[in-house]
């Protein structure tokens, strides 16, 4: 099948039963349907509709089932806790797959196995896979239905706790379902299994989920196979599976960019708005910085997106974003009203699924960092009892909110804009205690693809595996590139081509993680972080104090707004200094990673290396 068509519908059993009460008559989404359900053997199947009445029943159904517990507190309207497999909490890494013909197009940064073999491998564990429980079908839209260029997808998956995730996470259901009708659309087949197939009389688990894991994407053919986990990133194929790696594929082929970005518009005292888009690894502060509010007088903050965004080249020669998701899938624990009051507001009008958080005795939600006193007592994430003096944290590190992003009283209008709107900025950051000062601007466009293609972070619970290693993360999107880490970087060289060059966004190096001399994170961080907006949109006016460095220009000391802040000079000076010696150890690590692209790395990057290296050298 060609990139941007689906399977002919000439392969089709037209009389299936399998079907025949199927809501549409599109033959490839009938044979899709068809041909999974043959594989998977599920009882039934349904067709999801979006509507109220069927998500009541299907919340009824997970809190019959155990996987929900109905929160009771008049805190949490509407709004359910889920708690899942100890050993199924994050995206799984090692077990995400990138099955492209070649393996040269998976690249180093992704694990590739031949597509026939992988094939092969999925008919096997999909085989009866749903057996015993119902198929649930999905439409969806990534981004706006009425998009010049909609991107539909449709989620076959076995687990009701998708289904009310996908729900709040991208718009689904009969509209879409329609529409990929109307216009014959290409939509990306997504299959997902728990993999715990019931046999007939067996009792089902809240959280059932498979030791085996698959995460799988073809991205020539842009589908995607799911197996053994019902968490997040791994499950809602609408989010990081699709929007970020078969969309940074599609994104190749068409010539924009899908990018792991918050979006946040901010409107300056002189009323002049300004559209910036920010990369942090998982769990390194999107979220946070989506939602801020600014602690600057007179300056306002509005969000439309905290973790995925489409960039495109506009008629107009200037990028334009959206952002492709309708919800929050956020971080919980650090997230309070000292700390996040937007995300505790939209939090706070209920519709709210979570995730791996502690239950409080008025069957209420709590995490770390919710409010700075804890409970006395909870039900902690993994059904123990809970009190201040317990070793263990109350809620998973990676427990999360899934939220409806239109409950956010700060949502910018241009949230709800089909083609999205001007981009003016783009931040990288990174979580690190050293080196990275707090902000550094771009001399030109391929010096922030540098910025961005050598960009780190110390690694997070949002991902198993160790915390707390530094590790390279182009662009944050080491483990959502769909296709080879060089090639992505030459795709951001060359997309500025399409672009208007005088309109280009400037880009930001950031880091809200660098420890002072007394070991602490020397920058206050969160709101404060407005500080450093400001100076960044002083840059795009051609002002703001700075002085070049050999890594970009950086703020004087005067150079950022600090009124009403209370931080040392030694506080400010560890948080914005350059270390020459910091930086010579540092091309280290950066020609050891540039050096496992091999061939694929462009030259012009490859340049900036070279250029950093000749600045470094007195
Ligand atoms: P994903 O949803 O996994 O992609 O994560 P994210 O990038 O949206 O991260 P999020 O905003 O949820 O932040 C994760 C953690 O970083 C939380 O524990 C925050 O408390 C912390 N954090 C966010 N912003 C700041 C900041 O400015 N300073 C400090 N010190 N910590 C921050
Ligand atoms: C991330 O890990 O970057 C997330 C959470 O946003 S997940 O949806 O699990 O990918
Ligand atoms: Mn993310």
């Amino acid at each position: 099948t060609a990139p941007g068509a689906n399977k002919a519908s000439g392969s089709r059993t037209s009389d299936s039963a399998i079907t025949a009460d199927a809501p549409t008559t599109h033959p490839p989404l009938l044979s899709f349907v068809e041909e999974i359900a043959a594989l998977t053997q599920p009882d039934r199947i349904h067709w999801v509709d979006g509507s109220e009445a069927e998500h009541r029943r299907l919340t009824d159904e997970l809190v019959e089932a155990g996987t929900f517990t109905r929160l009771t507190s008049p805190d949490f309207p509407n709004s359910f806790a889920a708690f899942s497999d100890p050993a199924d909490v994050a995206r799984v890494e090692s077990r995400t797959f990138i099955c492209s013909e070649n393996e040269r197009d998976a690249g180093f940064t992704n694990n590739w196995v031949e597509p026939a073999q992988m094939r092969e491998t999925l008919r096997g564990v999909f085989d009866g896979a749903m057996r015993g429980r119902t198929m649930y079908v999905i439409p969806f839209v990534m981004g706006h239905l009425d998009a010049e260029d909609p991107k539909f997808g449709v989620e076959i998956t076995d687990s009701a706790y998708v289904v009310t995730s996908m729900r709040i996470m991208a718009r689904i259901g009969t509209d879409v379902l329609h529409k990929i009708q109307e216009l014959d659309a290409f939509f990306v087949p997504a299959v997902h299994s728990v993999g715990a197939p019931l046999e007939s009389g067996q009792r089902d688990v809240p959280w059932p989920c498979n030791e085996e894991k698959y995460i799988v994407h073809y991205p020539e053919t842009r589908e995607i196979w799911s197996y053994g986990s019902g968490y997040g990133g791994n499950a809602l194929l609408g989010k990081k599976c699709y929007a970020l790696r078969i969309a940074s594929v599609m994104a190749r082929d068409e010539g924009w960019l899908a990018e792991h970005m918050l979006i946040l518009k901010l409107t300056s005292p002189a009323n002049r708005s300004y559209i910036i888009a920010g990369a942090f690894p998982s769990a390194c502060g999107k979220t946070n910085l989506a939602l801020i509010d600014p602690t600057l007088d007179g300056w306002k903050a509005e969000t439309l997106g905290d973790d995925i965004t489409w960039i495109r080249p506009g008629h107009d020669g200037e990028f334009r974003v959206i952002n492709p998701e309708s919800g929050y899938f956020g971080v919980a624990p650090g997230t309070g009203w000292h700390t996040n009051a937007n995300a505790m507001r939209a939090i706070a009008k209920g519709n709210s699924v979570f995730t791996n958080c502690a239950l409080t005795d008025d069957g209420g939600v709590w995490w770390e960092g919710m409010t700075q006193e804890p409970p006395a007592h909870l039900t902690d994430w993994r059904g123990e009892d809970w009190t201040p003096e317990s070793d263990l944290p109350a809620a998973h590190p990676n427990a999360r909110f899934c939220t409806p992003i239109d409950q956010t009283d700060m949502l910018a209008e241009e949230y709800f804009e089909p083609n999205g709107v001007k981009l003016d900025a783009i931040l990288f950051g990174g979580r690190r205690k050293t080196t990275v000062p707090l902000v550094t601007q771009a001399r030109d466009w391929n010096h922030g693809i540098f910025f961005g293609a050598t960009l780190s972070s110390e690694t997070t619970a949002a991902a198993e595996g160790a915390v707390g290693n530094v590790r390279r993360d182009p662009m944050a999107m080491l483990p959502f590139i769909g296709y080879d880490a060089g090639d992505y970087l030459k795709h951001w060289v060359e997309v500025s081509d399409e672009a208007d060059q005088a309109k280009l966004p400037e880009i930001f190096l950031v880091n809200w993680f660098r420890k002072g001399r007394d070991g602490k994170i020397a920058w206050p961080g969160f709101s404060e972080n407005s500080r450093v907006l400001k100076w960044v949109t002083e840059r795009l006016e051609g002002g703001g104090k700075a002085v070049e460095t050999p890594i970009g220009f950086t703020p004087t000391m005067d150079g950022l707004d600090l009124s009403g802040l209370e931080i040392s000079p030694e506080a400010l000076t560890d948080s914005i200094t350059v270390h020459r010696d910091e930086w010579i150890t540092e091309l280290e690590g950066i020609d050891e990673w540039f050096a496992q692209f091999g061939d694929s790395l462009p030259e012009s990057i490859a340049a900036q290396s070279e250029e950093l290296r000749r600045r470094l050298t007195p």
